[in-house]
């Protein structure tokens, strides 16, 4: 089986158009979760190449900013039409790299073409406002430029998706992008290449180097991250991440979009519709092997109807289907790698010595030992202590009984992070004052609906150890160009600002 999945990524990597040498003759193995084997050796760039990378993209930079923004609009659009026929064999390369299920990296690919579609229309709308100046025979605007190289920095849970969203808006406002995948991920990284270089091709006059690929480990993310002429590294990964990128862009006084890690969380009131509540939990929770940022981990169950939910939780949690994704009818594939594994087993054992107690959580033998799956663990809390307020990137929900709304959410925001979050309930004045300013402190906050699965339409992002940083749609595009206000005298006079006299 193994022999199967490496041939079959390699065919769809031909089918793609990427040059075998780049996936065979590497020195740096890629791994599928789904069997734990190798199914590519890729060549990893180093800090020279990745420097040499940033400069082409810098020329390429000077010469997309001058093309209309509608025009960069036909290449996304192009770039849509391809993604669109490459949706079975790229959501199928990423259910071989990352372990999701089918219809889960069908589900990422259609969020890339969402967000072309988006970005297509963005490109007529990149507008700018119109000011009043106290000043008479003045006018005063703001024009939103085009900003630079924008270098991206991808995790391996959405190893295609983020860098889409990313690539298309970046290109609609006039930048070129380098873009550096999770050393996890390095296929869908040079697959979404492959097309996007498709779409170049039809489109015909873009500058050469517009879009790049560098394979990597950390030292490819610090090239990226120290060079002055990437204008915006916008960086999704862990909070640890964060802390380093953030500071080192920040020194240089570049611009940082970050997307780092989530404790998200749900509130279950007694008004909720219990069913809703349950097939919402155990998607955001169990969904894509509990590796989502914006995977439900701590669940607020009011006392009232805690007896009847938390059995029915624990009971899809015992019935729940884990195993090979590619399999049909399994919800919950396997973890990335061995890492994720025992960081998991430690925060159980946390939560045990904490009072917990744990359902699930133990290894299961799927495929070969080399891969790691896991039944999803269910844990009741007494009170939100030890690992609870930690992201553990995995299928591990906390469970906690409340009695009161206002301490619920005081709980619900003591955490670090501030990325996703949900309130289940009927009643219009709980909905109302978890949306409020003093409700949830998130970047996201739903009613009714989980954590997890955001619209591209939206922008994505969160705060405090979030990392602030928004993306994808709303005005997220901002982030991506540079404002310049601009104010002009068609009057004979030169009226001072302020009434300022300055006479000569
Ligand atoms: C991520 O996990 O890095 O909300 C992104 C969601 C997706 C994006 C998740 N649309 O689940």
């Amino acid at each position: 089986m193994p022999q199967s999945l490496k041939s079959d990524a390699h065919e769809i990597l031909s089918r793609f158009g990427v040059t075998a040498t780049r996936y065979t003759d590497g020195s740096m193995d890629s791994f599928s979760p789904v069997t734990g084997e190798a199914v590519a050796s890729v060549t990893p760039d180093t800090a020279d190449s990745t420097a040499t990378s940033i400069a082409k993209a810098h020329a390429a930079f000077l010469a997309w900013r001058t093309t209309p923004a509608p025009k960069r609009g036909e290449l996304v659009r192009l770039f849509g039409e391809e993604l669109r026929a490459a949706k079975d064999d790229l959501g199928r390369l990423v259910s071989i790299e990352a372990g999701k299920s089918p219809s889960e990296g069908a589900g990422e690919v259609q969020e890339m073409i969402d967000i072309c579609d988006f970005a297509v229309g963005l490109s007529r709308q990149l507008y700018g406002l119109t000011i009043a100046t106290e000043r008479p025979g003045h006018r005063m605007m703001e024009t939103w430029h085009p900003l630079g190289v924008v270098g991206v920095i991808s995790a391996f849970n959405f190893p295609v998706a983020v860098w889409s969203w990313n690539t298309a808006i970046a290109l609609v406002c006039g930048n070129s992008v380098v873009w550096k995948p999770s050393e996890k991920t390095p296929l869908t990284g040079l697959a979404c290449q492959a097309i996007l270089d498709r779409a170049l091709k039809r489109f015909g006059d873009a500058p050469e180097n517009l879009s790049q690929v560098v394979i990597g480990a950390a030292d490819v993310g610090q090239a990226l991250v120290d060079n002055p002429q990437v204008a915006l590294v916008s960086a999704t990964g862990s909070t640890r991440m964060g802390r380093i990128v953030g500071p080192r862009v920040a020194e240089r006084f570049g611009r940082c979009i970050l997307e780092l890690g989530g404790n998200n969380a749900g509130i279950v009131t007694p008004s909720a519709d219990l069913d809703m509540a349950l097939r919402a939990v155990a998607f955001g929770a169990m969904g894509t092997a509990g590796q989502r940022c914006t995977t439900t981990r701590r669940l607020f169950v009011h006392a009232d109807v805690y007896d009847d939910l938390v059995p029915r939780l624990k009971k899809a949690y015992a019935s729940v289907s884990v195993g090979n994704p590619l399999t049909e009818n399994v919800l919950v594939g396997p973890l990335i790698d061995k890492d994720a594994f025992d960081g998991m087993q430690s925060a159980l054992s946390a939560a045990k010595n904490a009072g917990g107690t744990v359902h699930g959580g133990e290894r299961l033998e799927v495929e070969t030992d080399a891969a790691f799956y896991v039944k999803p663990a269910i844990v009741e809390m007494p009170s939100q202590t030890g690992p609870v307020v930690e992201e553990t990137f995995a299928p591990i929900l906390y469970v906690m009984r409340y009695t009161d709304l206002e301490e619920a959410i005081a709980d619900h925001n003591a955490v670090a992070a501030g990325l996703s979050s949900a309130i289940f309930t009927t009643d219009l004045r709980e909905m109302e004052q978890f949306l409020s300013a003093a409700g949830s402190d998130c970047g996201i906050a739903n009613v009714n609906i989980g954590t997890s699965g955001a619209e591209i339409g939206g922008a994505f992002g969160g705060e405090k150890e979030t990392g602030g940083g928004r993306e994808s749609g709303s005005d997220a595009w901002k982030a991506y160009m540079r404002r310049a206000t601009n104010t002009i005298n068609y009057s004979r006079e030169l009226p001072l600002a302020q009434g300022v006299v300055f006479d000569i």
